[in-house]
């Protein structure tokens, strides 16, 4: 049996290791002999199962230069040379290690990165092997609420939370509040507004302030107009201007009066939900809901226009959460 067709686990490996040793033809017929030997030692311990990976192996701590003849001779002369064979396999090996470059996303921090969780994700603490931080123009998934150059981002956190009116209009059948959560957002992101926002909107059993944050901070329109000063400003019943601004900064309507842009809230001014809403925004029934004006600043911006039937279309009014 040829030696390196045992240690080599690759076909270019045992045809270099091959083509290594052709110039010594007696060396390969000697070692086979040696092998069948040994294979048939009964002294040797070793499972035949097994042979290939535990035959028995002679201490080359043995071969002193007195074992110049027999078959001591004969066994060190081929363990030299099967341990040769072996050192060529680990330089290959190592070579083989090298041509697969290190990368960023293969989880090793090399020295060229800060960090490398594996991944691909850029929102969370480790994005394109860069420890996260405020002002590398990416939002840190509850960390930042921002980071971006403007007069609405400071330190990585809003200023003020923005309020719009959706530019779309829909029937009560919203799929429910989470339904109307995702219309805001999903309109907050065709218009880039980099934000989490929620709808004002209540149920018989869930109140909009309930569901919403109590920011401290003040609430302004798209267009940067305030609208209240904080949360408690914005429950007292009057805005400080009209909610008519869109996500996309478009105004709703040119005249300040009921029925000019309905929205749905069933909701008091206070932020409390009210009995009647469209089986939970889940139904288009023949039922009248509390809806806002989204031209007007008293509290008919939430109720006080004549209620709205659930088939008819209505806009939302959308407002930005922090963290
Ligand atoms: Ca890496
Ligand atoms: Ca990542
Ligand atoms: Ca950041």
């Amino acid at each position: 049996m040829f030696l390196a067709l045992r240690v080599g686990d690759r076909t270019g490996q045992r045809d270099e290791l091959r083509a290594g040793h052709h110039d010594d033809h007696h060396h390969d017929l000697d070692c086979e002999h040696l092998e069948h030997d040994l294979d048939h030692d009964p002294r040797a311990d070793h499972e035949p199962a097994h042979r290939h990976d535990h035959r028995p192996r002679l201490d080359l701590h043995r071969c002193r230069p007195d074992h110049h003849r027999g078959s001591d001779h004969r066994a060190c002369h081929c363990e030299q040379h099967r341990a040769r064979d072996l050192d060529h396999l680990d330089h290959d090996r190592r070579l083989d290690d090298r041509a697969s470059p290190p990368t960023c996303g293969d989880g090793v921090v090399e020295d060229f990165e800060q960090c490398d969780d594996g991944n691909a994700i850029e929102t969370d603490d480790c994005a394109s092997c860069q420890n996260a931080f405020c002002g590398d123009g990416i939002v840190h998934a509850g960390v930042e609420e921002c980071d971006e150059d403007g007069d609405n981002c400071e330190s990585c956190a809003r200023v003020h939370m923005r309020v719009f009116v959706s530019s779309t209009t829909a029937t009560a059948k919203l799929g429910g509040l989470v339904g109307a959560d995702e219309d805001c957002q999903a309109l907050a992101d065709d218009a880039d507004l980099k934000g989490t926002f929620r709808a004002w909107l209540s149920t018989g059993d869930v109140d909009a302030a309930s569901r919403l944050q109590h920011a401290e901070r003040p609430y302004k329109r798209i267009d940067g107009a305030p609208l209240a000063d904080n949360w408690a400003d914005l429950v007292d019943g009057t805005l400080l201007n009209p909610i008519v601004i869109t996500e996309l900064g478009d105004k709703v309507g040119v005249d300040s009066n009921c029925g000019i842009c309905p929205v749905w809230t069933a909701t008091t001014p206070m932020g409390v939900g009210l009995d009647d809403d469209c089986s939970a925004w889940n139904a288009v029934l023949f039922d009248d809901v509390v809806v806002g004006e989204c031209t007007v600043k008293d509290a008919r911006w939430t109720q006080g226009c004549a209620t709205r039937m659930c088939s008819l279309s209505s806009h939302l009014y959308c407002v930005e959460q922090g963290l």
